[in-house]
């Protein structure tokens, strides 16, 4: 099977081009100016700009959570993310404390394998580092699943020490990994929520209310002590708030480096959001949603290079499963679904207004992503020998974010309504069209479990 596509203005992290692009099997194979060669497929690209299929490192399905599971399928997920031009996710295995990572990943597998649309790879959760956690590092590294998550809140269930961090951060260090983490300070937020909830205060504001900018910047400040002293390469999942992109500016000062990933969420949406009963629930997610000053610095985190990322953190519940914290804003399942828009919000939000340039918007999109976890060139780019992941992209042309045209498995759009200038026309995944003016083309089963490579921290 060969592909030519013609005429494209082709935008990677460093170029901006116009040129064709043949692409035989999963593979590009040559890109250049008036390429007459012959091909099964012929897509016309003139007027249109083509970037690297996107790749979002942070997102949760079909995961036990709260009492419930994240409503999309490893099917819908990553369908709904093909169809926003996202063609690689990497999700979450979650250790059960007291059982092993292996376990862990059969289960997790066991939904995933067969099931998915687009590529695919996990982050091992370890949610429990002992003696025999620590025996199976190498192993997961082996099977290509080299990065590792915690939890610094969620105590518990998911949460480590810091005796337990920073044990995890010498052996992932020793087995070229990366340990990334939700940076939260635990305790802090568990007082404030028991606080709240004996007061009587009970609605969704609440959650917010639990969780102040100082509980991220703490733990973001001790993370990025701990890999200073660990010297392991470091990563913080959803940075939401100018207290912790300063812990980080701080870290640079000791001429260290800890990436950080933001969601698109925290760049377009404010907590103003839960300003009104139990609506807000649709956004009750950890962390919460700041404020615009927020938004603000992390536009220039993204810019000065102190922001590498912009995942999702997808965790999509339905209107009905939100309802198990009617009552009480600590059972309301955290969480909101994402995974189709965040890269037409990033570029309309972006890259139309002026906050960010073309480059940029692939770099924090697809290629950082694909360098910081161990995929590049694989994916990640456009070049020779890479796989051919492609979004072909209409930068002009408008439409209304709604829940009557989404794909997500969810009742209700965090976007309800939002205009954006900028839609995916056409997708490849790994030389084969995936998308084509909002259809798919694929089904259950056509995705990849990717194997990456050892991390070296440096990109
Ligand atoms: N935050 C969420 O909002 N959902 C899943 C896990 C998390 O940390
Ligand atoms: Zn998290
Ligand atoms: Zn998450
Ligand atoms: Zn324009």
């Amino acid at each position: 099977m060969s592909v030519l596509i013609k005429n494209g203005r082709i935008i990677t992290a460093s170029e901006d081009y116009v040129a064709d692009i043949f692409i035989e099997g999963e593979k590009i194979k040559t890109i250049g100016r008036d390429l007459s060669l012959q091909a099964d497929e012929l897509i016309d690209a003139q007027g249109l700009m083509i970037f690297p299929g996107g790749i979002d490192p942070h997102v949760h399905l079909d995961m036990p959570f709260m009492g419930t599971f994240s409503s999309d399928s490893y099917e819908t997920g990553t369908r709904a993310a093909l169809y926003g031009g996202t063609t690689m996710v990497i999700d979450f295995v979650l250790q059960t404390q007291g059982d092993s990572l292996k376990n862990a990943l059969k289960d997790w597998r066991s939904r995933a394998d067969g099931t998915a649309v687009g590529d695919y790879s996990f982050h091992m959760a370890v949610t429990d580092f002992n003696p025999e956690t620590k025996l199976e590092i190498k192993e997961m590294v082996e099977e290509g699943i080299t990065s590792f998550k915690t939890f610094m809140a969620y105590k518990g269930s998911l949460m480590v020490d810091d005796r337990q961090m920073v044990g995890l951060m010498e052996e992932v260090k020793k087995q070229g990994g990366i340990v990334t983490t939700h940076a939260t300070n635990g305790d802090m937020i568990d007082f404030l929520v028991a606080k709240h909830k004996s007061e009587g205060k009970l609605s969704p504001l609440y959650h917010y209310l639990s969780q102040p900018e100082i509980t991220e910047a703490e733990a973001s400040a001790r993370f990025a002590d701990m890999i200073s002293y660990t010297k392991s390469p470091g990563y913080i999942v959803h940075m939401t708030c100018q207290g912790a992109l300063d812990a980080i500016r701080d870290s640079t000062f000791r001429n260290q480096k800890v990436f950080a990933e933001t969601c698109i969420q925290y760049l377009t949406l404010d907590a103003s959001l839960y300003e009104q009963d139990f609506e807000g629930a649709k956004w009750v997610m950890s962390p919460p949603l700041r404020e615009k000053k927020d938004q603000t610095a992390l536009w220039a985190g993204i810019n000065q290079g102190l922001v590498q990322v912009v995942a999702t953190d997808h965790c999509p519940f339905t209107w009905e499963q939100k309802q198990l914290g009617k009552a009480d804003f600590s059972k309301i399942p955290n969480g909101h679904p994402a995974i189709e828009h965040r890269m037409e919000l990033l570029f309309s939000e972006g890259v139309h207004s002026g906050k960010i340039s073309l480059n940029k918007f692939v770099e924090v999109s697809s290629t950082n992503a694909a360098k910081i976890f161990g995929l590049f060139p694989q994916k990640g780019t456009i070049g020779i020998g890479s796989d051919a992941d492609l979004l072909i992209f209409d930068p002009e042309m408008e439409h209304v974010i709604s829940v009557d045209t989404h794909h997500m498995n969810t009742d209700y759009s965090a976007y309800e309504g939002w205009k954006l200038k900028g839609k995916v026309k056409t997708v490849l995944l790994r030389g084969k069209i995936v998308i084509d003016q909002n259809e798919c083309l694929v089904g259950k089963g056509n995705g990849r479990f990717i194997k990456r490579k050892k991390v070296t921290g440096i990109i």
